[in-house]
């Protein structure tokens, strides 16, 4: 008998929504999945014993993750599992209106990094602005970037087909369109994530968990408000620079092993931006970026 096998589309309290190839099903933890799995998250692949009265299943397995969306909450004390199984992130930003910040999408691709998950970035409203220099700046630290308008329908069939048969997070700014962008590619869908503003980059705490929304091409959108508020926190300063993809083929390169790339003689990424093989501004976000995680209060780790 092969076991039945599905994808949890949501969790409400013990029970677990979860998508089969004979359709969705309400299920909840059983035997040793009960024991081994602290937590069944949204995005999880699980094995289900059938319950004979198709009423509440059994989860009795969890597969192995391939990557895991982590939320770290100062009062959390570590980190708490989002979503599993993201196959990639999309920041979606304004070409302008709202004026693209930099810094803020910069942050966002390094929580998608520090969380290894793939990420783009979406560049929306390119009919108010063809964003040139913001799409450059992106490309040139090795992210694919998708140039799209709402309004004109320009790149919403590439968008689109990048969505299809995965399991994506799309994230950005308030204002960045990408309510707009979800519903063109899928009309109806109910979205429900929570925006980010520049100022409160940290975010509030929200008790509001995850959800993945199917969609017809295949492949689901992971609806959370909890990409915004994953925030930096319990990202090890050390590791920050691996999460900027152009600094990659420098590092280990430096004179010193634990060099951060600040002011240190003999490094290498320095060398590199003077060279303009990376962008100075890139490095100007990464120590801002690392100024915050070296500062961060010490409960919060
Ligand atoms: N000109 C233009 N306006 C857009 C485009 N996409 C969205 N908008 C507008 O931008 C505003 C914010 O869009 P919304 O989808 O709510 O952004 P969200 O906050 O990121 O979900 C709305 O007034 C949209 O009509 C676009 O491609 N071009
Ligand atoms: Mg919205
Ligand atoms: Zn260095």
């Amino acid at each position: 008998m092969t076991a039945l096998q599905g994808t949890v589309l949501e969790r409400d309290g013990a029970v677990y929504r979860v998508a089969t190839a004979a359709g969705e099903i309400r299920a909840v933890l059983a035997g040793k999945a009960k024991r081994d799995t602290a937590r069944v998250v949204v995005g999880d692949r699980v094995r289900l014993e059938p319950d004979p009265e198709a009423l509440l299943h059994a989860i009795v397995g969890v597969e192995p993750r391939t990557a895991l969306l982590e939320r770290r909450v100062p009062e959390g004390r570590g980190a708490r599992p989002v979503a599993a199984n993201v196959d990639q992130v999309f920041v979606v930003t304004a070409a302008i209106d709202p004026a693209p910040i930099p810094q803020l999408i910069d942050r966002l691709l390094v929580v998608a990094e520090a969380n290894e998950i793939a990420a783009s970035v979406v560049v929306n409203k390119v009919d108010l602005d063809s964003g040139t220099a913001l799409r450059a700046r992106l490309g040139r630290a090795g992210y694919a970037v998708y140039p799209t308008s709402v309004r004109t329908g320009e790149g919403i069939d590439v968008f689109a087909a990048a969505l299809a048969g995965r399991t994506s997070v799309v994230t950005g700014p308030s204002g960045a369109g990408k309510s707009s962008l979800l519903n063109r590619v899928q009309p109806g869908l109910q979205l429900r994530t929570a925006e980010i503003s520049a100022r409160g980059r940290r975010g509030r705490h929200t008790t509001v968990s995850a959800v993945m929304l199917p969609l017809d091409a295949g492949g689901y959108l992971v609806d959370t408000p909890g990409f915004s508020e994953v925030g930096l926190w319990g990202i090890d300063p050390a590791e920050l620079d691996s999460c900027f993809p152009e600094f990659r083929p420098f590092l280990g390169e430096c004179r010193y092993a634990d060099c951060r790339h600040r002011t240190e003689p003999g490094c290498r990424v320095r060398d590199a931006v003077a060279a303009d093989d990376v962008a100075r501004d890139r490095w100007e976000s990464y120590l801002v970026l690392l100024e915050e995680l070296e500062n961060e209060p010490e409960e919060w780790e």
